[in-house]
């Protein structure tokens, strides 16, 4: 590693030695841009990797709220506002028991690069908070946003910060808190993405994750002599993320074999059936186990990381961090599988990650491979800022444009800063960094 990154890593490793996703997350990155380092002399004088590194703003507060028996209940919550070089503040809010300053900081600083990516403007940032949705009624779910928006509204805005979805917050989550957001501010404007599409929602923004994940797919295998139509395909996890790209999979001619959720995974040698899944997970917000019940000849197996022994051809997780771990990358690569595209956020550990690139297994990074999602939030706030609505198709072409635009710049950047052309790891993170470096160095020390 170049002396300046390891210094700044160094230095990162003592100020934050809990944070361990942050860490990794950090490491990832920093060992990337050594070479743009060594390139640029000047950065280091500037001290762009200090500043890029340590978040612009991190607010921390408590959400009280009164859950069914009348009981007063408190959760902590986030928002960290990370960097705002190339556009407002822009990334998912997450509510789930695990969220910790950690995780969100990994997720605020991939989102920096993810959206540079994208090359739409929009800036980085991720919030969140302990409360756990599962098993709680629609009031209580109520409650608790009005009582995250409460103290939230006051950081955020259409020109500021804008959250979105992700573990957790879905299109309720969401509609409960533009509904308390605009009760106290009087606006009716673009704050939040996600959301409903008779009040500002645009349409392809539910499929978009999982959509561009596969056009993304698409264009790195054919980027290297192979296509998508007849693979056999495991999807881990069954949320939004997963619903979608299963489905924009199986429209490209390949059979999805498998799922799961965070107790165990379906397999079903017929290829799943999605509309299936979806009663279960969009409309009940029951287990995936239950699908087992429904479809004859499909098996559940408990706990989820059996999921990776299914031999496949592609592997997409999108789950959550760290559900792929070294091992689970062997075995893998063991069993044929020849392309993994992240959905999730850095859901493959490092051991995994350079298992895959050692093994020549195509690697699409999820800072790249599932950028569709904040991309098509960033089409949302054009639309509410000109007061329109485009069309699905519209969306969904611009949507493949991006993907497109996203896969060539990771390619092109492998190419010159990579030790292979394959290594989008390096193209993702670089090509996402330079962009975010240069408006940096020019609105000075800031
Ligand atoms: P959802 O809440 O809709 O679904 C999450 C899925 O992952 C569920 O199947 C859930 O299972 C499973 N899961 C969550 N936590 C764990 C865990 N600790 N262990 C095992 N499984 C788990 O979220 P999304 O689909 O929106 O998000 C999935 C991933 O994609 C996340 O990493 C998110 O950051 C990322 N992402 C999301 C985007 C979006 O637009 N929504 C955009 C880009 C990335 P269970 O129901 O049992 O909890
Ligand atoms: O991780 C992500 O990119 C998201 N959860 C989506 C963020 C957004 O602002 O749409």
């Amino acid at each position: 590693m170049n002396a300046y990154t390891s210094r700044v890593l160094e230095g990162l490793k003592a100020r934050n030695p809990h944070e361990s996703e942050f860490l990794q997350a950090a490491t990832e990155i920093l060992d990337s841009l050594s070479p743009v380092f060594d390139k640029h002399p000047e950065y280091e004088a500037a001290g762009l990797l200090e500043r890029f590194v340590e978040p612009e703003r991190v607010i921390l507060f408590r959400v009280p709220w009164v859950d069914d028996q009348g009981k007063t209940q408190i959760n902590r919550a986030y928002r960290v506002q990370y960097n705002s070089a190339i556009g407002p503040y822009k990334g998912g809010i997450r509510l789930h028991p695990s969220v910790n300053l950690s995780i969100l900081k990994f997720l605020g600083l991939e989102q920096i690069l993810k959206n540079s990516l994208t090359g739409l403007p929009i800036g980085g940032g991720k919030g969140g908070s302990d409360f756990d949705p599962k098993g709680k009624s629609d009031r209580e779910v109520m409650a608790f946003c009005q009582s995250f928006i409460t103290e939230l509204y006051r950081h955020i805005g259409a020109d500021t910060d804008v959250p979105a979805g992700d573990i957790g917050t879905g299109a309720r989550e969401i509609g409960y808190m533009y509904g308390q957001y605009k009760r106290l501010t009087g606006l009716y404007e673009g704050v939040l993405t996600g959301k409903g599409l008779t009040y500002g929602g645009s349409l392809g923004r539910k499929q978009a994750t999982g959509y561009g994940l596969c056009y993304f797919t698409k264009n790195m295998l054919e980027a290297n002599g192979k296509s998508i139509d007849g693979q056999t395909v495991v999807v881990s996890g069954s949320g939004n993320v997963a619903i979608y790209a299963a489905e924009k999979i199986t429209q490209m001619g390949a059979k999805v074999v498998a799922m799961s959720d965070s107790n165990g995974y379906i397999y079903d040698a017929n290829g799943i059936n999605l509309d299936v899944v979806k009663q279960i997970k969009e409309v009940e917000r029951g287990r995936i186990k239950e699908y087992a019940a429904r479809v004859p000849g499909s098996v559940y197996t408990e706990g989820c990381k059996g999921i990776w022994t299914i031999k496949c051809d592609i592997a997409l997780p999108c789950a959550t961090q760290n559900e792929l771990d070294g091992e689970a990358a062997k075995t893998l690569v063991a069993n044929g599988c020849y392309c993994v595209a992240e959905g999730a956020n850095m859901p493959s550990t490092l051991e995994a990650t350079e298992t895959f690139l050692s093994n020549d297994v195509l690697f699409g990074p999820g800072k790249a491979a599932n950028a569709g999602g904040v991309a098509t939030s960033a089409l949302e706030m054009s639309q509410n800022s000109q007061r329109l609505s485009w069309t699905f198709e519209e969306v969904d072409e611009k949507l493949k444009g991006i993907m497109a635009g996203i896969f060539n710049q990771c390619a092109a950047a492998a190419a010159e800063y990579g030790d292979k052309p394959t290594n989008y790891v390096i193209g993702a993170n670089t090509a996402g960094f330079l962009k975010v470096a240069e408006a940096m160095m020019a609105q000075g020390i800031v």
